[in-house]
């Protein structure tokens, strides 16, 4: 029976994670995210990703965008090292994870992004996270073993990668996310929308209960895979990534609640700006 396979997410499973940072600590401890994101259009996704990869605080975020984007979106970061996409440019590198998707979606999209992340997704052996129209780019069937693998589809995105309607997929979510996760390999597939699930082919499948309507609005899921994915590069979190991923979207969604606690007409820059800073509290039962 599908209800027994679920489980709430709940604040108090993260009160001792992110776990505390060493004291001798440094930048390189906490790894180096490469996104590739962005396109005509769309830069403002990149922009967004990269902000939000950096409330995640790994050590390092490079940002590789189309040339066509490439000073528009350099423009807006400093932290964010910005390169123009090439195909030269080594990937995976010594990144400690990859972020494909926020943006790249304009019809003059480079051709090797596409053909570079199909590589990547069946051969790195580094966490990748796939979101937006990169999702139209992920090769079905096996990744490989040990490393983690992320979809973070919304329910129009699920249902064009299952070839069916979004009712279809609302209609019956956690399906929607065996089904992909099958698709994909056994990856792991973030089904968003209210109630947020996350799971995979088999094993539990995990609702998220933070997050309200007023995240309903252009860029709000491209701040969720930037924090994601700024999570997934830092080797000190990899070890546990079915928390690492529970946690993020339940901070994402927490955030967005913190916002309109206090501020009315929030905009998702604010997201941004408060993504990272909920603290996990017990509820009292
Ligand atoms: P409907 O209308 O119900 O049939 P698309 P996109 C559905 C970039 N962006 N519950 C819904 O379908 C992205 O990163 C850039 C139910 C909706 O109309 C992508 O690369 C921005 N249904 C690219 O744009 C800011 C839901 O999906 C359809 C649902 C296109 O991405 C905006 C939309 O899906 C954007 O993030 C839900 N909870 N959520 C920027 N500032 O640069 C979605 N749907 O056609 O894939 O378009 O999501 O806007
Ligand atoms: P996207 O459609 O890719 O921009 O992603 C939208 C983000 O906002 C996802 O993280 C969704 O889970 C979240 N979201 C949208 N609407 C709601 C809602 N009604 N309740 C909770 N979260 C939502
Ligand atoms: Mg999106």
């Amino acid at each position: 029976p599908i209800q027994s396979e679920l489980c709430w997410t709940l604040p108090e499973d993260f009160l001792d994670w992110p776990p505390p940072r060493p004291v001798a600590a440094h930048k390189g401890t906490f790894g180096h995210l490469a996104i590739v994101a962005g396109s005509t259009g769309y830069h403002g996704a990149a922009v967004l990703a990269a902000r939000a990869a950096q409330r995640a605080r790994p050590g390092l975020i490079t940002l590789i965008t189309p040339a066509s984007v490439y000073a528009v979106v350099a423009s807006q970061l400093q932290a964010v090292m910005v390169h123009p996409w090439s195909a030269a440019h080594p990937l995976p590198g010594r990144y400690t994870a990859l972020l494909f998707g926020p943006g790249l979606a304009a019809a003059d999209l480079p051709a090797e992004i596409p053909a570079t992340l199909a590589r990547l997704w069946q051969e790195a052996n580094v966490p990748i996270v796939v979101d937006a129209s990169a999702l139209d780019h992920v090769p079905r069937g096996p990744i490989p073993r040990d490393a983690l693998r992320v979809l973070t589809p919304h329910p129009g995105e699920a249902a064009r990668l299952l070839g069916t309607t979004t009712n279809e997929v609302q209609s019956n979510r956690v399906a929607a996310v065996r089904a992909l996760s099958g698709q994909f390999g056994g990856a792991w597939i973030v089904l968003k929308g209210y109630q947020t699930l996350i799971g995979r082919q088999h094993g539990p499948i995990f609702v998220n209960p933070s997050g309200n309507p007023d995240l309903a609005q252009g860029g709000s899921g491209d701040v969720l895979a930037g924090y994601l994915a700024g999570l997934c590069a830092q080797p000190p979190l990899q070890g546990d990534p079915e928390r690492l991923i529970r946690y993020a979207v339940w901070q994402h969604g927490a955030a967005a609640d913190a916002l309109s606690r206090r501020h009315p007409a929030w905009v998702v820059e604010d997201l941004v700006r408060t993504l990272g800073r909920v603290a996990p509290h017990r509820v009292a039962s």
